[in-house]
């Protein structure tokens, strides 16, 4: 089981079709997979300039989940509440931009969900270490909630929690793989989701950890 298990991971499916998740939500398995590589080396780039670091709830906690930013917009948290801003709070320098392959996967895998024109100003980049987790929240800081957010699993799979408009609701559980990418918006924009604590494994590419591209139209 654990053979066959690793053996699959290191050879996804071709992408073939949105899988529905919610209304105005999908799935798109292996959609990035051609794309991953360079998607990587651009990720190390920014990461170069804007270090990834844990940032600091409003309540005081500290995320688990390794965050930066690229793109006009960065999202950032401190004592102070959540955010979006134009600089890395770290360097008081701008963001590094947006590299064009990141832009461009974003606005495919939008448009192979049902929202065309898609142009994301702000890249969130999550590290996700083993027991890394996300707990519920919306996306709600984002002056566009017309446009979808893009997701982009890379590196060891995850459980994503996909629930509904109340924090109540119960939510699904859906399984993320290298390359796979959740779209969603319209109807289910403002859905509560999260990342359960990530399990612990050695990804071929990416070794043991997982890294989340969230794309949106924060500004
Ligand atoms: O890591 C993920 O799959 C989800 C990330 C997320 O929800 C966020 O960055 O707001
Ligand atoms: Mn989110």
């Amino acid at each position: 089981m654990l053979l066959t298990r690793s053996l699959f991971d290191e050879c996804p499916a071709p992408y073939a079709a949105p899988e529905p998740i919610a209304p105005g939500a999908a799935l798109l398995r292996g959609f990035a997979l051609d794309q991953a590589e360079a998607l990587l080396q651009a990720a190390r780039q920014v990461i170069a300039a804007a270090p990834l670091r844990h940032l600091k709830t409003p309540g005081g906690r500290v995320m688990s989940v390794g965050m930066s930013n690229c793109g006009a917009l960065g999202w950032v948290s401190d004592s102070t509440g959540y955010r979006y801003s134009s600089t890395d709070p770290l360097s008081g320098q701008p963001w590094p931009s947006m590299p064009a392959c990141f832009a461009e996967l974003a606005m495919q895998a939008a448009a192979e969900a049902g929202y065309e024109g898609f142009a994301p100003d702000a890249c969130l980049i999550n590290r996700y270490e083993p027991g890394a987790r996300l707990s519920l929240h919306q996306d709600r800081d984002e002056s566009d909630l017309g446009a979808p957010i893009v997701s982009v699993s890379l590196g060891l799979p995850a459980v994503f929690l996909f629930g509904g408009l109340q924090r109540s609701d119960r939510p699904a559980r859906w399984r993320l793989a290298h390359a796979d990418v959740a779209v969603w918006g319209g109807v289910s924009r403002l859905a509560f989701h999260g990342v359960a604590p990530l399990a612990d494994g050695e990804h071929p590419r990416l070794g043991r950890q997982r890294i989340n591209l969230t794309f949106r139209r924060a500004g």
